[in-house]
């Protein structure tokens, strides 16, 4: 069940026994999360037998940028010939603790590996399945454990990625259809008698698992939670994934993850991840050799973790047990910068106020990390948005050495050093007075212009909560009762008369529940209409609303009454002028 973020951790005299409670019951969220919060960077690896094609079926081959993993798939590969070529994994390059040293030193805190992919081997000694490496391969030895162990000796958190749906090899499986009718399968059967016995398995052998991520969803949210009660019943204390549940429907795991190689637009109230890959594909492949540069996966990592995100970044892995060099290299280099510069990442927060043209920001206790890409011209780094008083700045790299700051108009400016620049990032530490705290934010207007309020630049309250779904779009939902409310502070620079509307998604269960829209005093009702699908947002006409002061105004929506289902999944509210050309006439 997703919570929605909290940074209060307190003590109580009743926490020590609950813990001891938790840990044989299931852990509050925000204890399983802790981990997650502070570790921000993993290394993600595709690998198995599609490895050993590595983009070529028969004089086919996979185009650079497309998913070479998926190439069973791709070129309908039988699967009596695929298990054939299977039978040729034998990794002897293969050395556990190349990968988990490799993980530490790029300055990755967690691994996440393919146990079993969608062509249904298991890269572990499965009892459930034969076709798993140490028995349909040369090679007989269980990565999946040798690398739990090399993590552990290296203080990574051993991970593990499983295909709970999706299975080329099984005629039960979801999405072979090139061997299998399916209409003869039987989903029920799988679930049965493969995908959740190996869940066990996983859950049972390998020691404790920091996450278990699931992939591609499920049919039903009831099959679902049999993944996610599985895995609470056997170690209450690994998180799931958000991809365990069905991707139309109302998302599930203890954190969701973006799209693949996704980036947010901007702060989500839910934990969340990022899978990202170095190239353009998971599984290897010598057709893709486009390899992100080293300044710009750091820089990713610093929008990711800037926005309240964790970076999964993925590698492939060669047939042979290697690493690709130019990975290994990129890695690498991560590392020179996360080893100077890591401590504003761990465990920092997202920046409270949003990003700067020369770069991003990250905060933590009473410490601000400016992430700066780029150098200014004139030497001075302008910093608006904070209210905070700022005692100090200093770069990371040299903290004795006090940079010189003072306000402008309210904007900080910090006179930076012409030496000490990195390529990728320089980082700035300001100390606050306390907690770095935001100034109000007003949203402003143009001319002639609607106003556009959404979850990027709303304020949530109570159980309101700026989520992701699956189509690649954010919204706000969880809210059920008054008290869950979404609020815009905006600035009203035109006074006139706008057209009410609201886009929104909302299921059948919410069909007539009472809303309400307050602009400053005067309120506005509304009843849900349902939209059908659970992600199918339509625009709703509210009529028209008079606002006929120029000055702040408070906007905000709220269910009528409490109880009952989620009010909708909520995406913008405009306000269009209602006659155009008529604005700000009118006093
Ligand atoms: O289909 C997979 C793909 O092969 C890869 O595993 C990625 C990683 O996030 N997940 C799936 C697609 O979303």
């Amino acid at each position: 069940m997703i919570r929605k973020k909290s940074s209060a951790f307190r003590f109580s005299a009743f926490r020590i026994p609950i813990l001891l409670w938790a840990c044989l019951i299931h852990l509050p969220a925000e204890d399983r999360m802790e981990w997650f919060k502070n570790d921000k960077f993993g290394m993600f690896i595709h690998w198995g037998p599609y490895s050993l094609l590595a983009g070529e079926w028969k004089g086919q081959k996979i185009p650079p940028g497309d998913e070479a993993e998926w190439i069973m798939q791709r070129f309908n590969i039988p699967v009596k010939e695929y298990r054939e070529m299977a039978r040729g994994l034998n990794p002897v390059k293969f050395d556990a603790n190349r990968f988990a040293g490799l993980a530490r030193s790029a300055g990755m805190k967690y691994m996440v590996i393919t146990a079993k992919h969608h062509d249904g081997f298991a890269m572990y000694h499965s009892e459930v399945s034969g076709y798993n490496i140490v028995d349909w391969t040369p090679f007989r030895r269980d990565v999946v454990k040798e690398l739990s162990e090399a993590c552990r000796r290296q203080g990574i958190r051993f991970c593990v990625y499983y295909s709970h749906r999706e299975d080329w090899d099984d005629p039960d499986g979801y999405g072979n259809h090139w061997d299998y009718d399916p209409a003869k399968k039987d989903f029920e059967k799988y679930l049965r008698e493969k995908s959740l016995p190996q869940m066990r398995e996983l859950l049972t052998g390998y020691g404790p698992l920091g996450l278990i991520w699931f992939d591609r969803g499920m049919y039903t949210t009831e099959q679902a939670n049999r993944f996610m009660d599985l895995v609470h019943k056997l170690q209450p204390a690994c998180l799931v994934n958000g991809r365990v549940g069905n991707y139309a429907h109302d998302l599930l795991g203890d954190y969701q993850n973006l799209n693949d190689n996704g980036m947010p637009t901007g702060g989500l109230d839910e934990y969340w991840e990022t899978p990202q890959t170095l190239n353009g594909t998971w599984g290897f492949s010598r057709f893709d050799q486009d390899w992100k540069t080293p300044a710009n996966v750091i820089r990713r990592l610093i929008e990711i973790v800037g926005k309240g995100g964790n970076y999964l970044l993925n590698i492939g892995p060669l047939a042979d047990g290697t690493i690709p060099a130019a990975s290994a290299a990129v890695l690498e280099q991560v590392g020179d910068w996360m080893r100077r510069n890591g401590e504003s990442i761990y465990g920092s927060s997202a920046c409270p106020v949003g990003q700067f043209p020369w770069g991003r920001c990250t905060v933590k206790g009473d410490r601000i990390f400016l992430h700066v890409f780029e150098r200014p011209a004139d030497g001075i780094l302008r910093v608006g948005g904070f209210r905070s008083e700022i005692l100090s700045a200093a770069l990371l790299s040299a903290p004795a050495r006090e940079l010189p700051i003072r306000r402008e108009q309210g904007v900080l400016q910090v006179q930076m050093p012409a030496q000490g620049w990195d390529p990728a990032a320089t980082v700035v530490v300001l100390r606050a007075a306390g907690k770095p705290e935001a100034e109000p934010h007003r949203i402003t207007q143009g001319s002639d212009s609607p106003f556009h309020l959404d979850y990027l630049n709303a304020e949530t309250r109570g159980g309101a909560m700026k989520r992701f779904n699956r189509d690649g779009r954010f919204h706000i939902g969880r809210w059920k009762n008054p008290e869950d409310q979404v609020l815009w502070r905006v600035q009203v620079s035109q006074p006139g008369s706008y057209r009410i509307q609201l886009r929104y998604a909302a299921r059948r269960q919410s069909e007539g529940r009472k809303f309400l829209l307050q602009f400053g005093e005067q309120t506005v009702s509304g009843a849900v209409k349902t939209t059908g699908e659970w992600y199918r947002y339509q625009l709703f006409d509210l009529g028209t609303i008079r606002l006929s002061a120029r000055g702040p105004l408070d906007i905000s929506i709220r269910p009528a009454e409490a109880g009952g289902e989620n009010l909708m999944f909520f995406e913008s509210l405009r306000l269009e002028p209602a006659i155009p050309g008529q604005l700000g006439r009118i006093d």
